[in-house]
């Protein structure tokens, strides 16, 4: 088996860089509908709405205060000091992880600092507004511009090479997302068919706790640096 650790992380890695996370009951989603703003019907039915609140989450993000956190920051220091390959997939749009240091980085559902094109497929640098009216400079069409991220129904990014790199893993660790949803809910169940360790680091259970062979408790900022530093000593 490779010497590779996959490390998935979700909203509750970063919730301690001031990004509220989704479903807790003072999340993102406390106001806004799921339904309202993260779906491909969404966008259709009212793309103003939805270009309003990534706006705002984007506007967020580059603010004063908002830096990665002790735990995006042990996860670069993994991939720097560890004696094989370190692959973090995010299901977050956020780039703390880039910001931290760490290089190998998969977004599974999309950057928010990225735009596509709906009319010429282009994926681009997102402008810190985007609109109804915003302009795609490759094919120059207008109201085709949406945030570069993945919704329900739609496909997540780079699913077949991290599917690849979860049966061929020897370490699994999932830090701060719940477990809801899916696909990044089951890998798990693929690591751990392919024999690799499972931990889980969040600070309560996930729906899919049961899957892995070691639960750890607490905030990522504290509970990722020990086990960075565990992972780094038993190396
Ligand atoms: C801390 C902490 C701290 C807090 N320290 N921890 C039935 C069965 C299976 C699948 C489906 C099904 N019905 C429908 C589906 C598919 C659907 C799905 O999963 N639906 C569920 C609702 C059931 N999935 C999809 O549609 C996906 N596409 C798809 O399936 O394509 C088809 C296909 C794929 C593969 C094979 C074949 C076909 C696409 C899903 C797209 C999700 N998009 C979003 C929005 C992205 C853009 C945006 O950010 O706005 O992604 S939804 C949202 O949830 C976002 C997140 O990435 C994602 C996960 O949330 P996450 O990160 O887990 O956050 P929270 O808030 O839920 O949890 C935070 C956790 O942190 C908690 O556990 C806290 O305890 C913890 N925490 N503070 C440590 N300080």
């Amino acid at each position: 088996m490779s010497r590779r650790i996959v490390v998935l992380t979700g909203a509750g890695i970063s919730a301690e860089s001031g990004i509220r996370t989704f479903r807790a009951a003072d999340g993102l989603w406390e106001d806004h509908r799921p339904e309202d703003v993260a779906t491909p019907e969404a966008f259709e039915a009212d793309p103003a709405l939805v270009h309003r609140f990534y706006n705002a989450r984007r506007a967020h993000l580059s603010s004063d205060g908002v830096e990665p956190n002790a735990a995006h920051l042990a996860l670069a220091r993994l991939e720097q000091e560890y004696d094989g390959d370190v692959l973090i997939v995010t299901q977050n749009i956020d780039d703390l992880h880039e910001r931290a240091g760490s290089r190998n980085v998969l977004h599974l559902h999309g950057e928010l600092l990225k735009m596509s094109c709906t009319e010429c497929a282009a994926v681009r640098d997102a402008w810190p507004e985007l609109g109804v009216d915003s302009i795609c400079p490759g094919c120059g069409v207008s109201g085709r511009l949406r945030p570069h991220v993945v919704w329900f129904g739609e496909m997540p990014i780079g699913l077949e090479g991290i599917l690849e790199a979860l049966e061929d893993c020897s370490v699994f660790a999932a830090v701060g997302t719940s477990g809801n949803v899916y696909p990044a809910a089951g890998f798990v169940h693929v690591a751990a068919a392919a024999g690799a360790q499972t931990v889980e680091l969040n600070l309560e259970p996930s729906e899919v706790s049961f899957g892995f062979a070691e639960v750890r408790r607490g905030p990522a900022a504290s509970e990722v640096p020990r086990w960075v530093d565990e992972v780094l000593t038993n190396q």
